[in-house]
């Protein structure tokens, strides 16, 4: 008897995980481009971690995403790390190699920047950036800002500490402000990026000193839900060419895509709609 070819199977795993968009948009390009595959939200608890990902390979899957709070655990699973994923301290792309080793890589910092560039395209890092936030997100953008060469990148996060240990591990072209002195991040800053959680839907907006933010600024928000934060909205109002955030997912979704399914898929408009 012939064997059929197996459908490949990819997915995203998370801890919760049904408010992830990445099952539309993936199930979107598979549909767009007439690819046989699926790809499945995978509600995975810590404990669980290491054997979900020996046994998710053995199921037929050739990758997955990895989400909150997976992001860190992964690296250490796995055979393979690139450099940006450990200079990152997380992956969020993992690929199942046929010889049964699995690669770790980020591709959120990449998301970021292709956002940035597709909507933003006169930005240019000639200026400082102002960053409020010092999670896992904070990290791939700050990897990112730095390789194309920005010349300064001023943070503040609620937790000082763990600002300043982003200043250790990235080095002194960070600098680590007080949340208070927020007004002095913000003058002369050419991109401003929040990558807290705050102004998603039911948590409390990012205020800001905005007065102080220069006309003609650009200011971008990591959180999607809603498209349109309020300090986005209070940004625009200051006359700063405003980002959302839902372009990074699409964009840092692309690569794990085309990895898995075998086609880059395009990240248009069209796409707004779909996820
Ligand atoms: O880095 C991404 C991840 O690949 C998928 C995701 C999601 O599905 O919500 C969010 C980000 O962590």
């Amino acid at each position: 008897m012939t064997e059929l070819p197996r459908i490949p199977l990819a997915g995203v795993i998370g801890h919760p995980i049904a408010h992830s968009r990445s099952p539309a948009l993936h199930g979107h390009w598979l549909r767009r481009y007439g690819i046989k595959g699926h790809y499945i939200p995978m509600d995975i608890a810590p404990q669980d971690l290491a054997e979900a990902l020996k046994m998710l390979p053995r199921l037929g899957f050739v990758g997955i995403n990895v989400t909150i709070p997976h992001k860190e655990k992964v690296l250490a699973l796995a055979d393979v790390v690139t450099d940006r994923a450990a200079l990152i301290g997380a992956a969020n792309t993992l690929i199942f190699r046929k010889d049964g080793k699995v690669h770790a890589d980020n591709t959120d910092g990449a998301g970021f920047m292709a956002n940035l560039r597709q909507y933003a395209p006169h930005w240019a890092p000639n200026a400082p950036v102002a960053l409020f936030g010092a999670g896992g997100a904070a990290r791939a953008v700050i990897a990112a800002l730095i390789e194309v060469g920005v010349p300064e990148i001023r943070i503040a996060n609620r937790t000082r500490l763990r600002a300043e240990q982003l200043r250790s591990d990235f080095g002194a072209k960070l600098v680590v402000h007080d949340w208070v002195h927020a007004g002095e991040m913000l003058r002369g800053a050419g991109l401003v990026i929040n990558s807290t959680s705050l102004g998603m839907t039911g948590k409390p907006d990012l205020r800001l000193p905005l007065e102080e933010l220069e006309r003609g600024a650009v200011a971008t928000d990591l959180v999607y839900t809603p498209l349109m934060t309020q300090f986005l909205i209070e940004a625009q109002e200051r006359g700063a060419h405003v980002v959302d955030g839902l372009g990074m997912l699409l964009h840092q979704a692309a690569p794990g895509f085309e990895r898995w399914f075998g086609k880059r898929p395009e990240v248009d408009e069209a796409l707004r709609d779909a996820v």
